[in-house]
């Protein structure tokens, strides 16, 4: 996989990619950065010099991308986004710059092994989940498809909490992924905004004689760029992912200090840092509002500023600045975005209204991820007349030109203005944040094709009546190199043999492989490497868990965050239903199976983590009895991160996708377990409905209701008892939970899981439950055997390209941001 060059005599140490040069650097940042002899340095040391050693080769890349950008006045993408999961760098890097081979012989000769470096590494959890995820594959192929890009958000001093398990239940502790310091990052203090909070308002005339608006904002903060560069796959491009933390804007009050109070001196540069200390668990409706609305608008602010000043350096006016940059706004996190620019321009810039409308609305497009209601953003009038007041007077102003326009469109229709108003009057008065993307954007975009549909049709329904023009679909993709190369390297070096080494930058080449799946002659070895994952898994989960699992068993995987609608009971009852099949025949042809979990519940919703729970309970009995030893095997793994998920993916013989259709914006697990070779069993939700056009209908388990399906039996009235009532196998899976067969005889402990199965049942397990385990039994019989468990394996491989996060980035370069390659040469 490397490219480098001769060895050389005078290779620089700072630059030089030969085993000599990485050798020798290596040795020297222990020495003189990380300030540890060779006798005395640990692992932690040895990973840290390894790190620097690495960061100054893609500084050297940065430094020249940014010239070059520079020069050539190129058109830049920022995405901002609320949260990032990068996962950890050093493994990402190496194979991005070509000197993966190299740095393991370099490592070699101070007696280490790198791998084990490697996993040195604690990860930036700076992010919930797939959403946090995305991005990060964006910015992977911003950098490989060399498009000038700016990753912006906020350098969260917790990241998402650490999961343990404690008698099957879930325990958060948190995160700090800072404590050894952070080697890929550099602080630029000279890269600092101030913004405001709180205070008032006052109108002044300015020499023109127009009435302007200057905020007197109650208290400032200071956001402190910290930059971390992103280097493309086997280009010279490296890109830059630029997080901010909060500071006090003087660290110290000497009013107070001179007073004697020396405590309240330094309070208010701890209440400062307070803004960027810790990422908000999703899920959790009312905690923490205040902060939450403070954390966008720093980086938000940031950012813009940021822009404008390089921007305005380049010595272009500010109407030329929709030319230069485009801003992508990743879920409503980041909206307040409008209202900022709209308040730079007019109060910092002097801009009249009507030209700082028409450059903001050619600045930003916005990506609904979501369909659930309450992910929704809203933000009560009052918080924002407290937090932000400048704001809510500018989203008040658009607003009232907005509605004036509704109104002129349809004259007759008042219903439709109070539903698209950037306010919500129906209660208590709320701002949508959604609405206010929409407004301020040029582009509106779902993230799978399903998603789209529905938000056309469903929560944005108003606002593609008034501007269907602006919608359009992106489905999700995912970086080949860190799902593929990285997480399975052995699978990877077959797929360059059959395919060629150019799948990694073009994921459309994995089709090569696709004469290869019917050569027979080649499935002892796509199984050997699939084997040799499945070991690897089971060994760290004896190691985690204490739990014997067989290699050769199924994997059956379901990771992903723990959430009803995507029905991690549903997998529970299957096993319930399987468990008690087998006990009252045991001899039951059936494929022995391991049922393997991972994932976190917010801290705040009780369900899942009654889910989780469950999952261990039943795990407990089934793992325990001997009459189905050998046969079913259910583990959890805790703390499911990119780093355990690299791990996983490889692993996997199934695929668990069984969210309600309808329900799961898109979903990427499904593409990263598909890469790696497992089949799916899942429903036409998200994705999953184009991933199996691609790989082909006879190669994808389906089951379940259809979205349409789901809307109509809700209209007539879903009643789940009649589910359960029709179906003896669902009633005794059922009865089994509510009986405390998992609990130790306890019938309370799930009382609340079965009785809203039973009475509501909005994630409608029960009338999927009988499709899905049918299906399950097709998966069965189609597991033992082999050669066409094999077959379809490869050519899930083989048709998945089309989900490469590259295939994406590209039609939001043509689509959305009209932005071009510029190439760096070294
Ligand atoms: C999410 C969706 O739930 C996922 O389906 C989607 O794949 C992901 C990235 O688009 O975004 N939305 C969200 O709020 N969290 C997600 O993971």
């Amino acid at each position: 996989m490397d490219e480098t060059g001769p060895l050389t005599e005078h290779e620089p140490t700072r630059t030089g990619l030969s085993v000599d040069a990485l050798h020798r650097a290596l040795l020297d940042n222990l020495f003189y950065v990380v300030g540890r002899f060779p006798a005395v340095a640990t692992r932690q040391d040895y990973y840290r010099a390894l790190a620097f050693t690495v960061r100054d080769r893609l500084l050297h890349r940065w430094l020249r991308t940014v010239q070059t950008y520079k020069e050539e006045r190129s058109r830049t993408v920022c995405y901002l986004s609320a949260e990032y999961l990068p996962g950890p760098q050093l493994g990402h890097n190496l194979l991005a710059l070509g000197i993966f081979d190299n740095t393991r012989e370099a490592v070699r000769r101070v007696g280490l092994e790198l791998d084990d470096l490697i996993e040195e590494e604690a990860e930036p959890g700076l992010g919930n989940g797939g959403l946090g995820r995305l991005a990060a594959c964006y910015l992977d192929s911003l950098a490989t498809l060399q498009r000038p890009a700016i990753g912006y958000g906020l350098r969260y001093e917790f990241g998402i909490f650490r999961q343990r398990i404690d008698n099957g239940w879930q325990v958060e502790v948190s995160d700090s992924w800072l404590r050894d310091g952070n080697p890929w990052e550099l602080r630029r203090p000279h890269i600092a905004f101030e913004i405001g909070l709180g205070g008032h308002t006052e109108r002044y005339l300015d020499h023109h004689g127009h009435t302007r608006v200057r905020w007197v904002p109650g208290e400032t903060i200071r956001g402190v760029a910290h930059d971390t560069a992103i280097p493309g796959y086997g280009v010279f491009n490296s890109n830059l992912l630029r997080l901010w933390a909060a500071e006090a804007t003087e660290s110290f009050d000497f009013g107070s200090f001179n007073a004697g109070d020396y405590q309240g001196a330094v309070r208010r540069k701890i209440r400062s840092e307070t803004i960027s200390r810790v990422l908000y668990p999703n899920d959790e409706p009312e905690t923490g509002k205040r902060l939450r609305l403070i954390q966008g608008y720093l980086f938000v602010s940031c950012s813009l500023q940021d822009m404008l000043r390089i921007h305005l350096a380049g010595g272009e006016g500010l109407d030329r600045f929709p030319q230069r940059f485009v801003v992508q706004l990743n879920d409503t996190h980041p909206a307040i975005a409008v209202a900022e620019l709209m308040r730079l321009l007019l109060d910092k810039h002097g801009m009249e209204w009507e030209s700082a409308w028409d450059l903001t609305r050619r600045t930003f497009a916005y990506t609904n991820h979501t369909l659930l209601p309450e992910a929704l953003e809203k933000w009560s009038l009052t918080l924002f007349e407290e937090t932000l007041p400048r704001h809510l007077e500018i989203i008040l102003e658009i607003n009232q030109y907005f509605l004036d326009e509704v109104r002129m469109r349809f004259p007759h229709d008042e219903a439709l203005t109070t539903r698209l108003s950037l306010i919500d009057e129906t209660g208590p008065r709320y701002v949508r944040m959604a609405h206010l993307a929409c407004v301020g954007s040029f582009s509106i975009n779902g993230v799978a094709r399903l998603h789209t549909a529905l938000l056309a049709d469903t929560v944005l329904r108003d606002f593609h009546t008034l501007w269907p023009e602006r919608f359009n679909n992106k489905t999700n993709g995912i970086s080949p190199r860190r799902f593929g190369n990285l997480s399975n390297p052995d699978l990877c070096a077959l797929l360059s043999r059959v395919a060629g080494p150019g799948w990694a930058a073009d994921a459309e080449r994995l089709r090569l492989l696709e004469p290869h799946a019917h050569r027979r002659e080649i499935y002892p070895e796509w199984r050997r490497i699939k084997l040799e994952r499945k070991r690897a898994l089971a060994r760290y989960v004896a190691d985690q868990t204490g739990i014997v699992v067989d290699p050769e068993s199924m994997f059956d995987i379901q990771v992903k965050r723990i959430h009803e609608y995507k029905r991690q009971h549903l997998n529970v009852l299957h096993i319930i239903a399987l468990y008690s099949r087998i006990k009252m025949d045991p001899t039951l042809d059936a494929a022995p199976r391991t049922f393997v979990f991972g994932g976190k519940a917010a801290p705040g919703y009780k369900m899942a983590k009654l889910i989780i729970k469950l999952i261990h309970s039943v795990g407990e009995v089934v793992n325990r009895d001997p009459a189905v030893r050998d046969r079913l095997r259910v583990v959890f793994v805790p703390d499911f991160n990119v780093k355990v998920a690299q791990r996983i993916y490889p692993a996997a013989d199934l695929s668990e996708q069984i969210s309600l259709a309808g329900m799961e914006a898109s979903g990427t697990g499904n593409m990263k377990f598909a890469l790696n070779g497992a089949l799916t069993i899942g429903t036409l939700d998200g994705a999953n409905v184009e991933i199996r056009e691609e790989v082909g209908a006879e190669n994808f388990f389906l089951f379940g209701l259809t979205s349409a399906e789901v809307q109509a039996r809700k209209r007539s009235g879903y009643c789940p008892y009649d589910c359960y009532r029709e179906n003896p196998v669902l009633r005794e899976a059922i009865d089994l939970l509510a009986d405390g067969l998992f609990s130790h005889g306890d019938r309370a402990l799930f009382r609340p899981l079965v009785d809203h199965l039973l009475q509501q049942d909005d994630y409608m397990l029960l009338a999927d439950f009988q499709s899905y385990i049918d299906c399950q039994d097709r998966v069965d019989r189609a597991f033992r055997d082999a050669d066409s468990w094999t077959r379809m394996s490869m050519l899930n491989v083989a048709r998945i390209g089309r989900f490469s996060s590259d295939r994406v980035v590209q039609e939001y370069c043509r689509e959305i941001w009209r932005l071009e390659p510029v190439t760096i040469r070294p």
